[in-house]
């Protein structure tokens, strides 16, 4: 007998479907984060990353009911500065303050960086000089809310990771700003604090022994990598744009492993330009096979979308049928999974790729 068909809630092994329904954590706090510039092509532009971009997703997510949208908790400072460091932190919290203080009129941003030739490990006193060290990129400003949004998006990752640890089998953190770029002591990327990264290290303070991080953005995400370099208690695995020609240019190479206790636990699977989704999905199943075999408590998934073939900054092709296989082909893993938001510049498009991922592993999670 079929009991699918008589009782839509049972799937055919008999056991409860919750009916597609992912919870997602969202904060309108996200719009604070809204700055007028990003320095592009020589130019000051509107920034790509726009409070739009959330607006959609979350749109998306009403009219295709994927689940209940939950609003964040608060959580403790100690938790980010697992992450980052203590001095990284203080800084966000003047950077915009000193910035305006110091007699600037238009958006923070960085004009000089400590370089090969400038191996000076000082910390500048200058609010200049302490953007150039803080930062790893120039196009990302800092502009009035952006800490507060930084932090309310992470209290984003943190609630919906709370949401595994309370039984959930999956969670949608619908985090902006985005967080992948953000390592312990530096902005950039449109990135201030990494969700992913304090995120599953909130997992291994509940209890998990192991953690995977999947990182399927168009961008490598240098920030995770370089936090959890050399560590062997979470796996980093990132399927992106070579970086020979897409940012961030100077992390995500093959070559790139692991170090110390960490070693063979870094995987990159950097991709030439034009890639198509069955390029991209043999790199996706070459990179389950690894965090198989590292047989994780959970997996987080920085969920970027800027794979897509319209995506106006990033070179693959994937369209948007494609991101409901990869949430299917994720679900395959059976594993807790914690979605976190990460980039994606489609806006008109961001929210439909975005849901079909989730719902793609929600229909195929059991
Ligand atoms: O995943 N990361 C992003 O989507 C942001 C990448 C920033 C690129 C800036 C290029 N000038
Ligand atoms: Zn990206």
């Amino acid at each position: 007998m079929d009991f699918g068909a008589i009782f839509p809630l049972l799937s055919a092994k008999g056991s409860l479907k919750s009916f597609f329904i992912m919870k997602t954590v969202y904060s309108p706090k996200h719009n604070l984060r809204n700055p007028k510039t990003e320095l592009a092509g020589g130019q000051l532009i509107t920034p790509f990353e726009s409070p739009q971009r959330a607006d959609y997703i979350l749109s998306a997510i009403q009219s295709q009911q994927l689940g209940p949208i939950i609003a964040p908790a608060q959580w403790p400072r100690s938790l980010v500065e697992s992450i980052h460091d203590i001095g990284y932190l203080s800084f966000l919290d003047t950077a915009w303050q000193r910035w305006t203080e110091a007699g600037n009129a238009g958006e923070a941003i960085p004009n000089i960086w400590q370089s090969r030739s400038m191996p000076s490990q000082r910390i500048p006193n200058h609010i200049d000089g302490q953007l150039g060290y803080y930062s790893l990129a120039g196009e990302t400003s800092i502009s009035e809310g952006t800490t507060e949004a930084a932090w309310a998006s992470t209290f984003v990752a943190l609630s919906a990771a709370d949401l595994i640890h309370q039984g959930e089998n999956s969670a949608f953190a619908l985090c902006r700003p985005p967080g992948h770029h953000a390592s312990k002591n530096q902005f950039g990327g449109y990135c201030f604090l990494n969700n992913a990264a304090i995120a599953a290290q909130k997992m291994l303070h509940d209890g998990a022994q192991k953690i995977a991080i999947l990182d399927v953005d168009f961008h490598h995400g240098n920030g995770t990598q370089d936090i959890f370099y050399q560590r062997n208690d979470v796996f980093y695995c990132s399927i992106h744009g070579d970086p020979m020609e897409a940012f961030p240019y100077f992390l995500g190479f093959s070559d790139e492993i692991g170090a110390g206790l960490g070693v063979d636990h870094n995987l990159n699977l950097p991709l030439q330009r034009g890639a198509t989704f069955h390029i991209w999905h043999q790199a996706l199943h070459h990179a389950l096979r690894q965090i198989c075999r590292f047989s994780p408590d959970a997996l987080v998934i920085s969920l970027g979308v800027d794979t897509f073939e319209n995506d106006p900054i990033s070179f693959f092709k994937l369209k948007s049928k494609d991101f409901t296989q990869m949430g299917k082909t994720i679900a395959s893993m059976n594993l807790p999974t914690l979605f976190i938001m990460e980039g994606g510049y489609a806006v008109e498009e961001i929210g439909t790729n975005t849901v079909n991922v989730l719902k793609g592993f929600k229909n195929e999670a059991a």
